[in-house]
């Protein structure tokens, strides 16, 4: 008679294992630009750190727990007396926990303090608006130099960040730099970071404030401090001369009215200032990839992009004339 063979039953992963698997391939998904994962800043580092620390602790604690239920589900029912029962819970349940609180609260105290900032030191004014960011370098003894919807911060140099907004409560995040801070209408708060590493990075803004809040971010670059200096020089001088017909159509169809182009006509600040905005990186507040084509489509509707955006639709604008404007807009440098 021939043998059985019995089917060999494939080797399978437990589920237990397949989950930590999937966390681990998942795991790069939180690095990147806009994540508390990859910080670039002191604030971020500690806080970093502080959070491995009490997910090692509470790791810890769990396995002890588990390995202690293990023990009493197996110990036979008359191992355990009143007296060693109280003791049990006087140290785990009190004494162990209170250990544990005091050193986290310990480790934690020190790094709640607000960095320290000298007199010299610079001072960003960055004001959230429905959708976008006002942004205001104010360096120590220079003039005041106004950009939009992005931030350029210097490594290693401590800064302040003034924040301040006109409409609604809007909120400054920049996982990567520090903590999220409020940006409440009739005050200024005050965030001091400073930057670790050069590198670009993202902020958003992270309290809902209407339809496009979700459209609501900005680039921030992080700089070497003297190639920082030489671009905020740059940023502080008025615009070039325009090139093409695109400089005159954005007089004839009022968008001076609201936005100022330093050095070309009027001086305007109802909306972002446009006076560099060739030299940015991303369209809308973060919404759109920079570029003539993405320009021109916003500059007719930009709700199309962002919607419930306060900026004006231009229905009977001709594509010649969106396409000349955001030319002359590029060449904004
Ligand atoms: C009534 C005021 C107003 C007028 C007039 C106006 N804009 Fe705007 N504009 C805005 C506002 C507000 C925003 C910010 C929209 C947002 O991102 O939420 C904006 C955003 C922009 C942006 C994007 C800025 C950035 O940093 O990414 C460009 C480019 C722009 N406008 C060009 C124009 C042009 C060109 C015209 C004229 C054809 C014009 N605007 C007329 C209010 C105005
Ligand atoms: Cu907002």
């Amino acid at each position: 008679m021939a043998k059985a063979v019995r089917p060999k039953t494939a080797h399978r992963t437990p589920p237990a294992a397949h989950f930590v698997l999937a966390c681990l391939v998942l795991l790069p998904g939180c690095a990147g630009e806009q994540s508390a994962f990859s910080p670039f800043g002191v604030e971020a580092e500690t806080t970093l750190a502080l959070t491995w620390a009490m997910t090692i602790a509470l790791g810890l604690i769990g396995i002890g727990v588990l390995w202690l239920a293990f023990h009493a589900w197996r110990a036979p029912p008359d191992r355990m007396d009143h007296k060693k029962g109280m003791r049990m819970v006087l140290w785990l349940g009190g004494i162990g926990p209170a250990l544990f609180l005091g050193i986290m609260l310990t480790l934690s105290l020190p790094k709640m303090r607000a960095m320290d900032l000298a007199r010299d030191d610079l001072t960003v004014a960055v004001d959230g608006e429905q959708f976008w960011w006002r942004v205001r370098y104010r360096p120590s003894g220079g003039a005041e130099v106004v950009t939009a919807n992005e931030i350029r911060i210097p490594v290693g140099r401590t800064v302040a960040f003034d924040l301040d907004s006109p409409d609604v409560i809007h909120s400054f995040w920049i996982p990567g730099l520090a903590g999220k801070l409020d940006m409440v209408p009739g005050r200024t708060n005050r965030l001091v970071v400073r930057a670790t590493r050069p590198g670009t990075f993202r902020g958003v803004c992270a309290e809902f404030c209407g339809l496009s809040h979700a459209n609501m971010a900005f680039d921030v670059v992080a700089m070497e401090p003297g190639e920082f200096d030489r671009w905020l020089a740059e940023q502080a001088r008025p615009a070039g001369a325009a090139q093409g017909p695109g400089g005159e159509l954005f007089q004839a169809y009022g968008c001076s009215g609201c936005h100022s182009v330093r050095g070309h006509g009027p001086v305007s600040a109802i909306a972002p200032d446009l006076t560099h905005f060739g030299s940015r990186r991303s369209l809308g507040a973060g919404t759109l990839p920079m570029n003539p084509q993405n320009t021109a489509t916003f500059i007719r509707d930009s709700s199309v992009a962002k919607p419930g955006s306060l900026m004006p639709a231009f229905p009977g604008m001709s594509e010649a004339d969106a396409a000349a404007i955001a030319d002359y807009l590029h060449g904004l440098r």
